[in-house]
């Protein structure tokens, strides 16, 4: 994956008010606190922006004071975030959900911050695949920046105005200098299903991690061996390689298409 920290590094100097946005299913593991360290160091406001809520259980996540499910292994609620991520916004971009409420929480930082520019610049960061260009067009009613369900689409900056007051400044996604947890990738769709290494792992991960999604999907009983699941999962769709043996990769791999696609959920 190309190195993309200048452009996100030119984008944290240039922009008045900073989005980052975070996987409503895997709302710590989508953190990447270079970037927050980043952003504070420079001063700017900076808003969490948890998208893709539409794949949590409870699609009603507007509704403050309701039990919002964050299915994560934890259970966490999703509200929870309210306290720890200080301002958090959730949104859906795919139902237009809370897209309103992210427009105003911009313009109030903008406010608070004292930023006098017009339009305010507004820098959406955060890991490959969670859906930056996707929330930009959602907020802005346009299709200014492109998406795709591949990783690493978007490749440099894109500047797309949404009205007379906001301008966004859309960026290519970043995962933290370091980290190698090629699983939690996948989980994420930072590393799209057709590049993933070891399909195999990441869906054992996603059966870990989300307790039955995959079996109720495919139909299969919810048993411990998530590998004894996997080759299953296999033989109930008859794929099969040479020598007549299940083609476990390439089952892994279609699971995973369909986790990245929001299909399991
Ligand atoms: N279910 C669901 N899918 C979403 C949402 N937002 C984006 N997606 C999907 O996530 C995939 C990635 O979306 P993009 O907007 O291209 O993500 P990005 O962060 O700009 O990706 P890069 O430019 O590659 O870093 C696409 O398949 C989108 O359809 C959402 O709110 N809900
Ligand atoms: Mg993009």
């Amino acid at each position: 994956m190309a190195n993309f920290w200048h452009i996100v590094n030119n984008v944290i100097r240039d922009a008045d008010v900073l989005l980052l946005l975070l996987d409503a299913r895997l709302v710590n593991e989508t953190r990447n606190l270079e970037i927050e360290k980043k952003v504070k160091a420079a001063g700017k406001p900076l808003i969490y922006v948890i998208t893709k809520c539409d794949l949590v259980e409870n699609k009603d996540f507007e509704d403050a004071h309701k039990e919002v499910l964050f299915d994560a292994p934890k259970k966490k609620l999703l509200v929870e975030y309210k306290k720890e991520l200080k301002p958090c916004v959730f949104v859906s971009a795919i139902k237009y959900y809370g897209v309103t409420i992210l427009r105003e929480r911009i313009l109030i930082e903008a406010n608070k911050h004292k930023i006098k520019s017009s339009p305010i610049k507004v820098g959406v960061l955060g890991y490959p695949n969670v859906g930056k260009s996707s929330l930009i067009n959602a907020v802005s009613g346009g299709s200014g920046a492109p998406t795709s369900m591949m990783s690493g689409y978007t490749k440099g900056l894109q500047k797309i105005k949404c009205d007379n007051r906001i301008m966004f400044l859309d960026t290519p996604g970043v995962i933290p200098f370091m980290e190698k947890e090629s699983e939690k990738h996948s989980m994420i769709g930072s590393v799209d299903f057709t590049k993933v290494k070891e399909p195999d792992l990441a869906v054992m991960k996603i059966m870990e991690q989300f307790p039955g999604k995959v079996e109720a999907y495919y139909d299969v009983p919810v048993i411990d061996d998530f590998e004894a699941t996997l080759e299953n999962i296999t033989i109930s769709k008859n794929i099969i390689k040479s020598g007549n043996q299940p083609n476990i990769d390439k089952m892994a791999r279609t699971i995973l298409k369909n986790w990245q696609k929001g299909n399991i959920k």
